[in-house]
């Protein structure tokens, strides 16, 4: 089928309902779950603020707007290259650089939230990376691959969605290894229902923060903070990801929709 019939017939299944579009994203606002950095590290993220400009009033008879104080690394959202240090000068990772064809690209999602459950620290590795795919078939070059944990189920709560006690947050990701491994099938990002990309325990990786550091080094992008994942299949999606066109942005919070076929 040449892309034109093929564009043809996606369009009759959009509007014939024939494919799901499944809203990946949080809501964004005040309550929003943002980043806590250990004070020693780093300034944290600012809280999200959102400020009426005129509400159909005094200050704007006929309309509403606002304007919003937002960090780029809030909410659901895409981290680019350049938000690493290992990935600085690639001139096309930023937000206002990248390629728009990597906003569109079929997912793989791995279902660990059976071992999320029993264990907050679950650590997925390129061995647990290697069975799903002799189960569910391989991960092709350009793909996403999505960690589902179900901890989107805590996103109501910042308590219960960071999940930190004296020793820091604890939150499952991957291991050093298991994105080694997906780097090497040549996907295109890695995405996660936590807060970041990461483990909460994975400042104390070798190397730290692994999915930030590897990725971004590989001019790959970041999903964080991915909400409801137990809606996909494990493949057959694709995803819609696409950052603000910030200039120079490290990321952006991002509408993320997936195409998914009904059955
Ligand atoms: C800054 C520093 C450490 C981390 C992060 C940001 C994120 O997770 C993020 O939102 O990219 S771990
Ligand atoms: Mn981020």
């Amino acid at each position: 089928m040449n892309s034109t019939e093929l564009l043809a017939q996606f369009g009759d299944l959009l509007l014939n309902d024939g494919i799901e579009i499944v809203d990946l994203s949080a809501v964004l606002g005040p309550e929003t779950p943002l980043l806590k950095l250990p004070p020693e590290l780093a300034v944290d993220t600012p809280k999200i603020e959102i400020h009426s400009i005129s509400a159909y009033d005094d200050k704007g008879p006929w309309w509403a707007w606002n304007w919003l104080k937002l960090g780029e690394h809030s909410g659901t959202h895409f981290d680019a290259p350049i938000h690493w240090i290992t990935g600085k000068d690639y001139a096309d990772g930023a937000t206002d650089t990248i390629p728009p064809k990597n906003f569109v690209a079929p997912a793989n999602v791995i279902d660990c939230s059976k071992e999320a459950a029993a264990d907050p620290d679950f650590l997925l590795t390129a061995d647990h990376v290697k069975a799903w795919e002799a189960e569910h078939g391989d991960i092709r070059k350009g793909e996403w691959v999505l960690m589902r944990t179900d901890w989107y189920k805590r996103n109501g709560s910042e308590t219960a969605f960071l999940n930190a006690d004296e020793t820091g947050p604890h939150t499952p990701g991957p291991t050093a290894d298991a994105i080694e491994y997906v780097i090497s099938t040549g996907a295109i990002g890695w995405g996660s229902e936590t807060i970041g990309t990461d483990a909460g325990q994975a400042g104390g990786m070798e190397p730290p923060f692994p999915a930030h550091s590897l990725m971004h080094k590989a001019n790959k992008y970041g999903l964080a903070s991915l909400s409801g994942l137990d809606r996909l299949p494990a493949k057959g999606a694709t995803l819609i990801a696409a950052p603000l066109k910030i200039k120079h942005g490290t990321g952006s919070p991002t509408r993320v929709l997936a195409l998914v076929p009904r059955r």
